[in-house]
């Protein structure tokens, strides 16, 4: 199906793949995956759109089907955040490429994760899946597909199981957000990590994914959110968000996990990384409370980066964890999301900072790599 782009944010993503930083990235291609539209065509079998939609393109591809089996096995269900229902549920279908593919994915058979694989060999390559080619040309060569979304473009061309169809009464110049980063951090506490009333938890990198990991950490009623930057420029709005404690490694010789540790008499008991960096990735592990912490890696590190530290804060019972798109899974919770929005119940518009033309997009690239935005939202 084909959409016309109305908003597209930039994420950090997008500046470390056109940097050269992602091991996936393919050249010459149209980057974005943050952004919203409308439908403008669909192709044959597409059942779940129709021209005129709005819809959020996801890079987590998930497409719909009422039944999950796991080995062979009917079971349930599963909620957004992963957790299974009771078969007799009568909650509404959730979906998974069963009703689209005629195999569905293992991923999509398995509780435990928001992976769908069902294009994912092709959005890997930046073609389509119905003949392997890209949708895109310049001078009569092809471009390649980012992601799956290619969101920098006026019009995008996109498989079906990558769109979420949402409230059409929605702003799109604000919900293209729930695209990426901001769903990932909510779901990085929610889902990931699971964070209940009372837990701490430590914050590393605060731009919008850490301040968004912050706002459900608040939400999730932590009692004590350490909000961790080398940019003190950052910490008026993470105490604006809801962060108890701003820390900035570089104001101590002492190691920031151990600064955090001393803090909170052993650690806490959820950090993320949202960052991209393996040494703060090790830090976030490591003030982890021995026992029973959680570090999740939000960031996305360089391409060939490796995480290390002593096995032995493992076997003494932190956990080390990973989250992709907050373990949303996408073409469901993205509406959800956007309706959770609706309600007034979010600070998504807090974190755009800046509203520009799509024309200058070089500009709000110059200002991702300075930090001096959260998010900057581009018109089309
Ligand atoms: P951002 O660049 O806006 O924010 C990063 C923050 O980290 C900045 O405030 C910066 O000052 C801070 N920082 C840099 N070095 C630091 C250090 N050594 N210690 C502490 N803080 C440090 O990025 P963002 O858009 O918020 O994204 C954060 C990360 O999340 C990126 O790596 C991005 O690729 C990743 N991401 C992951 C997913 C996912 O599904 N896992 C989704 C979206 C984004
Ligand atoms: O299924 O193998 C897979 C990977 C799917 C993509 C996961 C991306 C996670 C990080 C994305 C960074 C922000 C766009
Ligand atoms: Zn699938």
């Amino acid at each position: 199906m084909s959409a016309q782009v109305l908003f597209t944010a930039l994420c950090h993503t997008d500046a470390y793949t056109l940097d050269g930083l992602d091991p996936e990235g393919l050249f010459p291609c149209i980057l974005g995956h943050e952004a919203a539209g409308v439908v403008e065509s669909v192709g044959e079998g597409v059942t779940s759109v129709s021209v005129g939609d709005h819809v959020i393109p996801c890079y987590q591809a998930r497409s719909k089907a009422q039944k999950l089996l796991l080995n062979g096995r009917r079971v349930s269900q599963t909620t957004t955040d992963n957790t299974v229902l009771d078969p007799s549920s009568t909650s509404p279908p959730q979906a998974y490429c069963a009703d689209l593919e005629a195999q569905p994915c293992k991923f999509c058979l398995h509780p435990k994760t928001n992976l769908c694989q069902s294009v994912r060999a092709w959005t890997g390559r930046g073609v389509m899946k119905a003949d392997g080619a890209s949708r895109f040309t310049l001078d009569g060569k092809p471009l390649f597909h980012f992601m799956g979304t290619s969101t920098f473009s006026e019009y995008t061309v996109v498989h079906e199981v990558s769109v979420a169809k949402v409230n059409p009464a929605a702003p799109l110049d604000k919900v293209c957000l729930l695209g990426c980063g901001i769903s990932t951090g909510w779901g990085a506490v929610f889902n990931t990590a699971k964070v209940q009333a009372g837990n701490t938890v430590a914050v590393f990198g605060l731009g919008a994914v850490g301040l968004a990991c912050i706002e459900a950490a608040v939400e999730a009623k932590a009692s004590r959110i350490i909000a961790v930057d080398t940019n003190p420029d950052k910490f008026a709005s993470a105490r604006q968000w809801g962060a108890t404690d701003c820390v900035n490694p570089k104001d101590s010789a002492t190691a920031v996990q151990q600064v955090i540790v001393d803090m909170t008499d052993g650690g806490v008991d959820f950090s993320f990384e949202c960052v991209g960096n393996v040494e703060v990735m090790r830090a976030a592990l490591e003030c982890c409370h021995k026992g029973w912490g959680e570090s999740i890696i939000v960031g996305v590190a360089a391409a060939g980066q490796e995480i290390r530290t002593r096995p032995f804060q493992l076997v003494t019972g932190r956990v080390w964890r990973g989250t992709a798109f907050g373990g949303y899974k996408s073409r469901v919770a993205v509406p959800q999301l956007v309706d959770k929005y609706m309600s007034g119940a979010t600070k998504l518009d807090s974190y755009i900072t800046h509203n520009m033309k799509f024309s200058e997009i070089n500009e709000a690239f110059d200002l991702l790599h300075a930090g001096k935005c959260l998010r900057v939202v581009l018109s089309l």
